[in-house]
């Protein structure tokens, strides 16, 4: 039977509004572990991970608050590889998105060691490809997808034991719809794939992801990395950066959907849910149907 570890880090370090500190709770509340275990799976939620308070400081040479950003990430690699280590599916409940650098760099370092194909799908409105370089902001949240290529500052590059804990041919970007001037050339320089909201208006949910999955196979890893900012904000109205035109609730159904048919899912990030912002707890809630069918449960299975 399939384990999946829980992995709460309640912090909002790498964001640019606070409140997402909030979600693993909010994911608790909407009744994550019950959905999980009503599907047939054992889930043991390990709490939640503790790490330094947001100072709320202003960017330090292109950067904000890196010590805590480095701590809270420290904290989540430890919880991830040793889930991992376990055979279970490590589940992180943000937090803000700048804790996929740790989880994906304990991801990486395991698929190496198992000699596993890893596949990324970075379901989000950003591509969070910035580095302390270009980024607009100095929010870390904008920089982990930077991070794990490689660049980066180095405190938060080359946890998976490479330097760069993935190539640019292992992640797939799906729901796209804003990117920053200086990020828009790393993508073409680096030659990411990106399915836009334009590509997927275009040839629709099930052909991108036909796409996106077409390499998979029985050795493949497949983690999720899930920012709820993807969704649509009349969807998901509980987020920081919200951006108008994402996909719908039928659209981001079918996407968990088509994962799940794969049988591949390994591990997962959910994260950016923000309940200051939300309106009765209705992201979280989202979330939780949203995973249910990544873990398999469309109308008809089973
Ligand atoms: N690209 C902008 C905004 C942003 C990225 N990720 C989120 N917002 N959630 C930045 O600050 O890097
Ligand atoms: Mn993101
Ligand atoms: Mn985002």
């Amino acid at each position: 039977m399939t384990t999946v570890s829980l992995i709460g880090a309640p912090t909002d370090v790498g964001a640019s509004v606070r409140g997402a500190g909030m979600g693993p709770d909010a994911l608790r509340v909407a009744g994550l572990a019950e959905a999980l275990r009503a599907h047939g799976f054992q889930v043991i939620d390990r709490g939640n991970l503790s790490g330094p308070p947001n100072p709320w400081q202003l960017p330090v040479h292109g950067i904000r608050h890196l010590p805590e950003v480095t701590a809270w990430n420290r904290a989540v690699f430890d919880a991830v590889a040793t889930a991992l280590a376990m055979g279970h599916v490590p589940l992180l409940m943000g937090g803000d998105h700048c804790l996929a650098i740790g989880s994906i760099s304990a991801v990486a370092r395991q698929c190496r060691q198992e000699q596993k194909n890893l596949r990324v799908v970075w379901l989000d409105a950003h591509t969070d490809v910035n580095t302390e370089a270009i980024s607009p902001s100095g929010n870390i949240h904008g920089m982990p997808v930077a991070c794990l290529l490689g660049y980066g500052p180095p405190d938060l590059v080359g946890w998976s034991g490479e330097r760069a804990a993935l190539d640019a041919g292992s992640i797939d970007f799906v729901g796209i719809r804003s990117v920053d001037a200086d990020e828009k050339q790393a993508i073409r320089q680096l030659g990411l794939q990106v399915f836009d909201m334009r590509h997927i208006d275009e040839h629709g949910m099930r052909y991108t992801m036909t796409e996106v999955l077409q390499d998979v196979d029985e050795n493949t890893h497949i983690h999720v990395s899930f920012d709820l900012d993807c969704l649509d904000p009349i969807e998901a109205p509980g987020v920081g950066t919200g951006v108008r035109g994402g996909p719908t609730y039928r659209e981001m159904q079918l996407c968990m959907e088509m994962i799940a048919d794969t049988g591949r899912i390994g591990s997962i990030d959910v994260v950016e849910i923000n309940p200051a912002l939300d309106v009765r707890n209705r992201t979280a809630e989202l979330a939780v149907e949203f995973i249910r069918s990544l873990f398999g449960a469309s109308t008809l299975a089973r």
